[in-house]
């Protein structure tokens, strides 16, 4: 017992010291735990709508002030204070700075109303369709859980109304509220007395996943729809969730997620036709979803979840093993939630017709009791081990601070793993996920192209960008991670699901083209390293730094034309 308590100290000591090594390299310091480190990633938003407007003008949404086109929606109740007098004051003060307590502009959200109309952005098909007279009739009724700690008064009540308001209220059994130790006792209290709100308060802070479980745990519906406290449902968001459902009870529903910019609390768009991947690091992102023939609002299977907004039936959420309990605050879940239900037998779509908006953030405005960049290696790791087989390697490989997380106990996952039957990762990737690059396997290289400290850059990264030679950024930066196919394409991965690959203009200036595997797109990887158009021969050259551009191949120096892949 002595010699593994040793070792566990000596094991933690190691991950201190790394821990604190990073820190370092990025310039923190204990104090500020509550800040983000560097390597944390964020869910970046999806394409906003003005990338809408360039890629897919059919949809032809305009971006408007919601304030203009606000109508007052019937009331759902009455409120027992008068809400907005009670956000005004206790909530907000006008002299503060808007984003010191939620790392968004509390001021523009306080001045909205709580009912505030935002501009239907669904595919038009997806207004033919209506509920009841379009939809099977014993559709099944759902709670809404939202989890919340800190949540500004404003967001948490016009999240909460956008629900009663927007759906059928015959498919809304309650909406329970799980305050997660919010430092106010009565953060709640603005949602006090709604209809069928019911609030429970954790005495300790438990993070989201476990403030979710006790959640789940007090509904009684046949549906358990998750929802992040800062959103807005749109027109009709509910019944194609549960429609899935109904449909195939181990069936996973996202809606198609809207951006609340967190500036101005304008509802945005966001592009159609995407679905969750990830990378190596563990990093969620956007990408095209391949189309298969299908129609524009069939629902998207999707590899991951960004993890806050879903529908799942309660049997399947209990069967399946609810959420990883040992993870903590924030991260992960959606990984882990996302293999499992593949792998034992589930399934996971988004919903073209559904639509909800959520405020994207670029920090977290919460503390991390240990440290977020800790949190997120423990949650991580855990999933890794359980779920991912030999190919965590891959997943240490690129995320090498995950190697000195303090798992903790894995028995109950990886019996509950055994209990399920559940398939192998090398199963997922091959049928779920067949375009996630496997290190080593389907590709020439990935990560950063460089010489030297000098790296590919997108530029701006937008169709028909010219791609330079720029100083390298931190790793994962979204303008110079590229994977080299064994197709011959080389490919952006910026994690905003684009689809973009280098191709060369008339003056032969690399640039960013949509990508198929046509000839103009297709490049090589010579032995002495260089990158050579295969349809001119012409080789990529910085001898025109900044400017990366393709001339005759050893027409310039050597060291110009080599390039090394960091992965
Ligand atoms: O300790 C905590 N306790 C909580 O109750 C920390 C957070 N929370 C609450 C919080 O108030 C919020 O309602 O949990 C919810 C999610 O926290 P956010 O909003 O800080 O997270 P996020 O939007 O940055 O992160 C996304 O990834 C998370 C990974 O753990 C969760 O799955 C979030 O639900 C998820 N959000 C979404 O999927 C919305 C779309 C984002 C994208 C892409
Ligand atoms: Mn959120």
């Amino acid at each position: 017992d002595d010699l593994l308590l040793n070792d566990q100290v000596a094991q933690e000591e190691f991950r201190d010291a790394q821990l604190n090594a990073l820190r370092d390299s990025y310039g923190e310091n204990e104090e500020e735990e509550q800040h983000d480190f560097e390597n944390i990633e964020h869910p970046t938003p999806p394409p906003d709508a003005k990338i809408v407007d360039n890629f897919d003008v059919k949809h032809n949404f305009k971006v408007v002030d919601p304030r203009a086109e606000w109508v007052p929606l019937p009331r759902p109740s009455q409120p027992s204070v008068p809400r907005i007098k009670f956000v005004e004051e206790v909530g907000s003060r006008k002299s503060s700075d808007p984003y010191a307590k939620n790392n968004f502009n509390v001021h523009a959200s306080n001045k909205l109303p709580s009912d505030r109309k935002v501009p239907d952005t669904r595919n038009p098909m997806c207004r033919k369709r209506k509920y009841p007279e379009d939809y099977p009739p014993d559709l099944p009724s759902t709670t809404i859980i939202f989890t919340f700690h800190n949540e500004a008064r404003s967001t948490l009540y016009r999240s909460v109304r956008s629900v009663l308001d927007r759906s059928p209220p015959e498919l809304i059994d309650e909406v329970i509220l799980i305050d997660d130790a919010s430092d106010d006792p009565e953060q709640g209290k603005i949602v006090e007395g709604m209809e069928k709100v019911r609030i429970l308060r954790n005495h300790e802070r438990e993070g989201l996943i476990r403030s979710r479980v006790r959640g789940a745990n007090a509904a009684q519906s046949p549906v358990l729809t998750f929802l992040d406290s800062h959103i807005e449902c749109n027109t009709d968001w509910l019944p194609p969730l549960l429609e899935q459902l109904h449909k195939n009870y181990r069936a996973v529903a996202s809606p198609t997620i809207d951006v609340i910019n967190m500036d101005n609390f304008r509802y945005l768009g966001s592009t159609s036709g995407l679905r969750g991947g990830f990378t190596w690091s563990m990093q969620f992102q956007w990408e095209t979803a391949p189309l298969k023939g299908k129609s524009a609002i069939d629902p998207i299977p999707t590899p991951m979840i960004a993890g806050g907004l879903f529908s799942i039936t309660k049997r399947w959420f209990d069967e399946s093993g609810q959420y990883d309990l040992d993870m903590d605050v924030w991260g992960g879940e959606n990984f882990e939630i996302s293999f499992r239900t593949w792998m034992c037998g589930g399934r996971m779509d988004i919903v073209p017709c559904s639509r909800v908006g959520h405020v994207f953030r670029k920090q977290h405005p919460y503390s991390f009791p240990g440290g977020n960049g800790r949190t997120y290696d423990k949650n991580t790791a855990r999933t890794a081990e359980v779920w991912m087989d030999e190919y965590k390697q891959h997943f240490y490989h690129a995320r090498p601070s995950a190697k000195f997380a303090a798992v903790g106990p894995l028995e109950e996952r990886t019996e509950l793993r055994k209990r399920l039957n559940c398939k192998s990762f090398g199963w997922y990737l091959e049928n779920v996920y067949p375009e996630l690059s496997v290190p080593g396997r389907d590709m020439v290289g990935f990560g950063q192209i460089k010489q030297g400290m000098q790296c590919i850059d997108a530029g701006a990264g937008t169709l028909n960008a010219k791609l330079a030679v720029q100083h390298c950024l931190p790793q994962d930066s979204d303008k110079q991670e590229w994977i080299f196919r064994n197709d011959g394409t080389i490919k952006l991965q910026d994690g905003h699901g684009t689809n973009f690959c280098v191709a060369l203009d008339k003056d032969n200036h690399a640039v960013l083209h949509t990508c198929t595997t046509d000839p103009p797109m297709l490049w090589t990887y010579t032995e002495s390293k260089q990158i050579r158009h295969r349809e001119t021969g012409l080789c990529l050259t910085s001898s025109k730094k900044p400017q990366l551009r393709a001339f005759p191949c050893g027409s310039t120096s050597n060291e110009n034309e080599r390039w090394a892949f960091t992965k």
